[in-house]
């Protein structure tokens, strides 16, 4: 009686300390990439994700509302000058994925894409 009381507790502890541990692993794992827009290049403009990983995108804007945009993950965000925009995402998929800007930024802008690479 006694024995038992005392390994439910030590079990109750182990499960406690777990818990703790996987929610702090979770919030340490988002991988933070920044990325740099501007007429007509994003800095880097090709990204290599790891498959599960979830990342934060944090791009910031030079000279004018650029667009990004990945269509075959539908995902797309605008991104104003002046400030940080944040795109989350965790890959679910491996393959090549192109990204461009979808917002008219002026000659050149047509060539203005990039890569995401999502491997295993
Ligand atoms: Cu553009």
């Amino acid at each position: 009686m006694c024995l038992s009381a005392v390994s439910g507790i030590g079990a109750l502890l182990i499960g406690s300390a777990i818990n703790t541990r996987v929610q702090a692993k979770t919030v340490a794992k988002e991988r933070v990439i920044k990325i740099q827009a501007k007429k007509f290049v994003y800095t880097p403009n090709q990204i290599v994700l790891k498959l599960g990983q979830p990342v934060v995108l944090e791009f910031t804007s030079v000279d004018f509302i650029h667009g990004f945009n990945i269509p075959d993950m539908k995902i797309r965000a605008d991104l104003p000058p002046g400030k940080i925009t944040q795109v989350r995402l965790t890959p679910d998929k491996v393959g090549d994925y192109e990204f461009l800007c979808d917002n008219f930024c002026g000659d050149g802008h047509e060539g203005m894409s990039g890569k995401i690479t999502v491997k295993a």
